[in-house]
C-alpha cells in the first residue's frame, strides 16, 4: 500500500525551514527512522517515519518551507508485522480485529492507537503524520535516533540525547542506554549535573611552535578553588548589582582612630563586615542556603563573615566567627593576624568553612567593580573595590567625597533584583553614617 507522510502538528509554527533530507527515493526504512529536519528560531524538531517501508517519492528539497499537512514523501508500506509500525504508534498487545472491508490493516493499528485524527485520508495514497520529535533547542541533537517515548524519558531526566551512545539496532537510543547515561553522569567525576572535567577540557596545543614557554604546576589551592568557582559559576544563576557609598565620615573616623589608637591598624574591611552583618540582620534571605533540593531556604541565625585573602598560592576565604559579637578592632587584629596566617599556609581546615557570606575586598589593590563569584553554598557575595575621591554635588556645591564602589553578586533562585538592591542601599546608608554602626 502507498501512502503520504506529511508534516504532522509542529504547534501554532508555520513556514519552518527543511534544513536536511535524511531519505531518498527507491530507500528502505525503519518505523521512526528520522525523513526530516526542521529548523525554526525556536527549535529543531525531526520528523521521523511513522511506518516502515520503501520511499517511492520525495516531496521535498532542502531549504524548502512548511507547515502542518505539507507532503514530505510517499512510501509503500512494509507490513503488515507490527515491528514497521513506529513505537509512538503501537497499539497494545491485543487480538488482532478483523480488518474491515476495504481498510488496510497497517491504518487499523494506527487507528486502534489513537492516531485516527492524524490519519488524512483512507485514499491510495492514503496520508500519513508522524509525531514529530523536537531537539529541545540543540541543533546538535540532530540526527539523533531515539523514538518518542525515549525522547520522553530523555526530556523527564533532562538528559542530551545528542551525548548519549545508541545501543539498539543500527545505533538507535533505546531507554536503558539512557539511564545509562544518566547513571554515568552521576556517578562519574563532576557535580553530578555537569561533568566538570569535561567542561574544563583545554585543547590539546603545541604553544612551543610559536614562542618559548614555560610550564608551572597550578598549587594544590588553586586547583581547589579552580574547581568551586567553576561549580558554582555553572551551578548558580549568578547577577551583580552594583552600587556606591560615601564613606567620608568613616574615613576620617578611621584616620582619627588610627592616628591615636595603639591597636591594631583599622582597614576599612572591619568597618565594612560590620556593616555587612547589620544588613544581614535585616534582610536574613543573604544569610542563607538554599536546601539540597532547592524547595528550602535555610536561614541562619549567625554570622560567620568569609573574607577572600589573595595569598601567593592563590585565594583562600577564612571565616571571622560571630561578627555580630565582634568589636571593629577586634575584627581588625583578628583579619591582620588570619591574613597573616593564610599567606603562609598555616591555616587549619576548620578556620575555611562555616561562613554566612563573604567579602571579597580588592580595595587595597585599586580597581572600579568587578563581578565576584558567589562562595556556594552561599547566596551572595559582596566585593569592594577601591575608594577614591569624587565631586558629589549637594544641592549646588561640588563637594569632594570618598566613594566605595560596592558589586554584590547574588543567587537569583533566592534573591529577587529588589532585595538586592535594597540589600547595597542600606549597605551603603550604613557606611555613610559611622554612628549607624
Ligand atoms: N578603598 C581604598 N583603600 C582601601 C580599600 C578600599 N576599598 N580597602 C583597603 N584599602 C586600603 C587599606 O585601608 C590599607 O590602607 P591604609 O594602610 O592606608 O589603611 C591598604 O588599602 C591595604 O589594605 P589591605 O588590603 O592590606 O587590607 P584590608 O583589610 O583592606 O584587606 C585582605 C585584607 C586580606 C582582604 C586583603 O589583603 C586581600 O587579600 N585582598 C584580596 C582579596 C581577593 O583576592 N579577592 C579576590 C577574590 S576573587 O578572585
Amino acid at each position: 500500500m502507498t501512502e503520504k507522510v506529511v508534516v504532522p502538528d509542529i504547534g501554532d509554527i508555520r513556514d519552518v525551514e527543511v534544513i536536511e533530507i535524511l531519505i531518498q527515493p527507491g530507500e528502505e526504512i525503519d518505523a521512526e527512522q528520522l525523513l526530516i529536519t526542521l529548523e525554526s528560531d525556536k527549535a529543531v524538531m525531526e520528523v521521523p517515519a511513522p511506518f516502515a517501508g520503501t520511499v517511492r517519492k520525495v516531496a521535498l528539497k532542502v531549504g524548502d518551507r512548511v507547515s502542518q499537512g505539507t507532503s514530505i514523501l510517499e512510501m509503500d508500506i512494509r507490513g503488515p508485522d507490527e515491528s514497521s509500525i513506529a513505537d509512538g504508534q503501537k497499539a497494545e498487545a491485543e487480538p488482532e480485529p478483523e480488518p474491515e472491508p476495504g481498510k488496510e490493516p497497517m491504518l487499523e493499528v494506527a487507528r486502534r492507537a489513537g492516531l485516527d485524527p492524524l490519519i488524512k485520508s483512507m485514499d491510495t495514497p492514503a496520508t500519513t503524520v508522524s509525531p514529530v520529535h523536537e531537539v529541545l533547542s540543540s541543533p546538535s541533537g540532530t540526527g539523533v535516533h531515539a523514538g518518542p517515548s525515549v525522547r520522553q524519558f530523555a526530556r523527564e531526566l533532562g538528559a542530551d540525547l545528542s551525548h548519549v551512545r545508541g545501543t539498539g539496532r543500527k545505533g538507535r537510543i533505546v531507554k536503558e542506554d539512557v539511564k545509562r547515561f544518566v547513571k554515568e553522569v552521576l556517578t562519574g567525576p563532576g557535580t553530578g549535573l555537569f561533568d566538570l572535567q569535561a567542561l574544563s577540557l583545554q585543547p590539546e596545543i603545541d604553544f612551543s611552535r610559536f614562542g618559548e614557554i614555560e610550564l608551572r604546576n597550578l598549587s594544590r589551592i588553586r586547583k581547589v578553588s579552580a574547581d568551586r568557582l567553576h561549580r558554582s559559576w555553572l551551578g548558580i544563576p549568578h547577577v551583580t548589582q552594583h552600587g556606591d557609598a560615601d564613606i567620608t565620615a568613616f574615613e576620617a573616623l578611621r584616620k582619627k582612630w588610627n592616628s591615636k589608637s595603639a591597636g591594631p591598624h583599622l582597614t576599612l574591611l572591619p568597618f565594612v563586615m560590620k556593616a555587612v552583618v547589620a544588613v544581614l540582620q535585616r534582610f536574613p534571605d543573604f544569610n542563607a542556603s538554599l536546601g539540597p533540593g532547592g524547595e528550602e531556604l535555610i536561614v541562619k541565625k549567625y554570622y560567620h563573615i568569609g573574607f577572600a585573602v589573595d595569598t601567593p598560592d592563590g585565594l583562600v576565604v577564612p571565616v571571622s566567627r560571630n561578627v555580630d559579637g565582634k568589636k571593629i578592632q577586634e575584627l581588625a587584629g583578628e583579619l591582620a593576624e588570619i591574613s597573616a596566617r593564610a599567606r603562609v599556609k598555616k591555616l587549619r581546615p576548620s578556620e575555611m568553612q562555616g561562613g554566612t557570606f563573604t567579602i571579597s575586598s580588592l580595595g587595597g589593590i585599586g580597581g572600579t567593580a568587578f563581578t565576584p563569584i558567589i562562595n556556594n553554598p552561599e547566596v551572595a557575595i559582596l566585593g569592594v573595590s577601591r575608594a577614591r575621591l569624587q565631586g558629589v554635588y549637594e544641592g549646588d556645591a561640588l563637594c569632594p567625597r570618598m566613594i566605595l564602589p560596592l558589586s554584590l553578586s547574588y543567587d537569583h533562585r533566592v534573591i529577587d533584583g529588589a532585595a538586592a538592591a535594597r540589600f547595597i542601599v542600606f549597605l551603603a546608608d550604613i557606611l555613610a553614617r559611622p554612628e549607624a554602626l
